[in-house]
C-alpha cells in the first residue's frame, strides 16, 4: 500500500467510529509505528483525531487543506491546496504541461489572481480560488459549456449558502440590485486550453468566488458571501462547486437550460463590447453552444463572445 492508500484506508475505518492503533496495524498490515506516523499526517492536514480508550476517533474537519477537500468530495477530482500562489490557472496551466488531469488546484490567497482579457482579479485571503484541469472529449467550439457549466455550479453552491445569486452573460455570478438590472458581481470565471481544431487537449477553469472576505477589500462593485449571508465553511463550498461542476459537465446537454434557469441577462436591454463593433438590443435566449441571441432594430444577432453591459430599461 503507498502511503496515500493508506492514509485513505484509515479515514474510511475512522469514518466508521472510533478504532484503536492495533486494529488499524492488522486490517491494513502496515506496523503500529506506520499506524502512528499517519495519524500524525492526518492531524498536521487538519484531521482533528482524539485518541481516547476505545482508540482513535475523527472528532471533527474543519481545517481548508487538499486532504479535508478530497475527504467526502463526491467528484473525481485530486486537490492541490496552497496558502498563497501566484494564479491558480497558472499553476494548473503548469500541471497541464507535466500531464496531469483531473486535478482542482485551490489557493486560500493568489497573490496574481487574473481575470479575462489580461485584466486583475483580487484574490485576498478567505475567497475560494479553485482551477480544475480537465482532458475533455469535446471540441474546441463546446468548450463554452464548460465555462457556463462552471457558471452554474458556483451560482447553485452560493444559492445553497442563502445569496440570491444569478448568472450574467457569459460567465459572471452576480447578485441583482434592485429592478433594473443592476448587480454586484460575486464570482468569475476564467477558462483557458489548449487543443487543436478540432480536440480540446486540455481545459482549465479558473472560477472565483468572493466567500469570506469583506467586500470594501475588493474593487467597486464587488460583493461576498460574508456580506450578503454570514461566512460559509471554505471546506463544503468548494465541495458542492466541485460536486455540481462534475455533474454539468457529464452531462452537457442540461447545462444551458441550468443556466437560462439562473441567467439574470435574459429579458434585459443590453450592450455588447466587441473588436467588430458593439451591439444593442434586449438578450432574448441562448443557444445550445451558449451564445447570446439578441433583438436589436437590424434583427436577431448572435455573439459567442464579448463583454456584456445591462443597461437601463428604455
Ligand atoms: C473574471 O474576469 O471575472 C474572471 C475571474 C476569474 C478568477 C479566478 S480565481 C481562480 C482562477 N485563477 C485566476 O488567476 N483566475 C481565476 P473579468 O470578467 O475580466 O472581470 C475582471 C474585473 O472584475 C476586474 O477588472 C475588476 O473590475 C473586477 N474584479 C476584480 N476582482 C474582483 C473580485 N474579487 N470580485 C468582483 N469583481 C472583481
Amino acid at each position: 500500500m503507498t502511503t496515500n492508500e493508506t492514509r485513505r484506508a484509515i479515514l474510511e475505518a475512522l469514518a466508521d467510529g472510533p478504532v484503536s492503533g492495533p486494529e488499524l496495524a492488522e486490517s491494513l498490515d502496515v506496523s503500529r509505528a506506520a499506524i502512528w506516523k499517519q495519524i500524525d499526517g492526518l492531524r498536521d492536514a487538519g484531521f482533528e483525531i482524539e485518541s481516547g480508550p476505545t482508540g482513535y476517533e475523527l472528532v471533527a474537519v474543519t481545517a481548508y487543506t487538499g486532504p479535508t477537500v478530497e475527504y467526502g468530495l463526491e467528484a473525481p477530482f485530486s486537490v492541490e491546496y496552497h496558502d498563497s500562489v501566484g494564479s491558480t490557472n497558472a499553476r494548473a496551466r503548469e500541471l497541464a504541461t507535466e500531464g496531469a488531469a483531473d486535478v482542482a488546484v485551490l489557493a486560500d490567497e493568489q497573490t496574481g489572481g487574473r481575470g479575462r482579457l489580461e485584466r486583475a482579479w483580487s484574490a485576498p485571503s478567505g475567497g475560494v480560488w479553485v482551477s480544475v484541469l480537465t482532458r475533455p472529449e469535446i471540441t474546441p467550439a463546446q468548450a463554452p459549456l464548460y465555462t457556463l457549466a462552471a457558471s452554474v455550479a458556483m451560482a447553485r453552491a452560493i444559492r445553497e449558502a442563502g445569496v440570491d445569486a444569478r448568472i450574467k452573460w457569459p460567465n459572471d455570478v452576480v447578485i441583482p440590485v434592485g429592478e433594473d438590472g443592476d448587480y454586484r458581481k460575486i464570482a468569475g470565471i476564467l477558462t483557458e486550453m489548449e487543443g487543436e481544431t478540432d480536440r480540446v487537449e486540455w481545459i482549465a477553469v479558473g472560477m472565483g468566488i468572493n466567500a469570506n472576505i469583506d467586500a470594501e477589500s475588493l474593487p467597486e462593485g464587488a460583493t461576498t458571501i460574508r456580506d450578503e449571508a454570514g461566512d460559509v465553511d471554505r471546506r463544503l463550498f468548494v465541495q458542492r462547486v466541485l460536486e455540481e461542476f462534475d455533474a454539468y459537465r457529464n452531462d452537457l446537454e442540461s447545462v444551458v437550460p441550468a443556466w437560462r434557469d439562473l441567467a439574470l441577462t435574459l429579458g434585459q436591454r443590453v450592450r455588447i463590447d466587441r473588436a467588430a463593433g458593439d451591439i444593442v438590443g434586449e438578450a432574448v435566449d441562448v443557444t445550445a453552444s451558449g451564445a447570446l441571441v439578441i433583438d436589436t432594430d437590424e434583427g436577431e444577432q448572435i455573439v459567442s463572445a464579448g463583454d456584456c453591459e445591462h443597461l437601463r430599461p428604455v
